[in-house]
């Protein structure tokens, strides 16, 4: 009965339990008491408290503020979540609230109140908690590529290499021919207008990348010579046909069996990356036949080596040369 009633006066010993520890530090006498007080009335005083809060301030709504709402691929969006409370205070939920993106091909959420591009577009960000949501529209516009973003991590010259590469069903030396270009950049990039050239038509592209053509940061894109690629699906890559509407398509690529240089241009003409091979003058590796030239290692390699010497089979188009995927932007952002 004593302990019932002394529990139940503690929420009030509990107001002052800080202030009467410090003052009784030197009395002896009435320690044990004031210590078995301070422990039952903290804790009685820190429930108090939190009921008192809850009821006193209740959450009515939450605010999602963003330090941006348009960026270029290569910033991110910072974002935090405030709840708004009958009481006129806020809080920071940012930690608590859940945040989903409109569309994962434009921008993801890989790290808390922070709103990654990988794309190009406009998505919505909605955060939620408690039963409230707030939400705003965000607008990726992806940067075109500069010097070092893209690679060239393989390239086909011998289109007639045993074996399908555009998945047509036809085995064609022209259109089974192709280049794989990888973004190594931690952003999108935008393609459109950008040109991929050959030497014997150095300034008439094999290939103009149409506008919106985007490549998210660990994919990779393959352009053939010709026929069709709608057979050919992998994860983190995307296929198309050489677009050039002037004579020179009926060569299609053009990749020159026996030594070329290719090359990546910018919409202005800039090279953005190239490779030489065979007879060019600036070549640094063999010319290969049946198989494609592949960078060892993957993307990050400076040499061009035969694909059969590191590879599964000829080649590996739209994959790693060992047809695993590239890893995309979840590899790029996640950990
Ligand atoms: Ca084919
Ligand atoms: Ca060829
Ligand atoms: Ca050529
Ligand atoms: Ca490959």
């Amino acid at each position: 009965m004593h302990r019932f009633i002394l529990l139940g006066l503690l929420p009030l010993l509990g107001l002052t339990a800080c202030g009467d520890k410090d003052d009784d530090t030197g009395s002896t006498a009435e320690a044990d008491a004031d210590t078995d007080s301070d422990t039952d009335s903290d804790t009685d005083s820190d429930t108090d408290s939190d009921t008192d809060s809850d009821t006193d301030a209740d959450l009515t709504g939450i605010a999602l503020s963003t330090d941006a709402t348009e960026v270029d691929s290569d910033q991110t969006i910072t974002f935090t979540v405030d709840g708004e409370t009958d009481d006129g205070s806020s809080v920071d939920l940012t930690l608590d609230a859940d945040a989903t993106s409109g569309d994962e091909d434009i921008f993801r959420i890989y790290e808390t109140g922070v709103a990654q591009p990988v794309g190009d577009g406009t998505a919505t960000l909605t955060v939620s908690y408690g039963g409230f949501e707030d939400s705003v529209e965000l607008t990726i516009t992806a940067v075109a590529p500069t010097d070092g973003d893209l690679v060239i991590n393989e390239v086909l010259t011998d289109g007639g290499a045993e074996g399908d590469p555009n998945g047509d069903g036809t085995l064609d030396k022209t259109d089974d021919e192709f280049i794989e270009i990888v973004n190594a950049a931690a952003y999108s990039v935008d393609l459109s207008g950008v040109t991929i050239t050959e030497n014997e038509f150095a300034f008439l592209p094999r290939h103009t990348f149409a506008d919106g053509s985007i490549l998210k940061p660990g994919d990779a894109v393959v352009v053939f010579g010709g026929g069709d690629t709608s057979n050919l699906s992998v994860d983190n890559a995307w296929f198309v046909v050489a677009d050039n509407e002037d004579a020179g398509t009926l060569y299609g690529l053009d990749f020159s069996d026996n030594g070329d240089r290719i090359a990546i241009n910018d919409a202005d003409g800039n090279a953005l990356a190239s490779v030489a091979y065979g007879d060019h003058v600036l070549s640094s590796c063999d010319a290969v036949k049946d198989a494609s030239l592949t960078l060892d290692t993957d993307i990050t390699g400076t040499l061009y080596v035969d694909h059969t010497t590191v590879g599964a089979g000829p080649f590996s188009a739209g994959t790693m040369a060992d047809g695993t995927a590239f890893e995309g932007p979840d590899g790029v952002f996640s950990e």
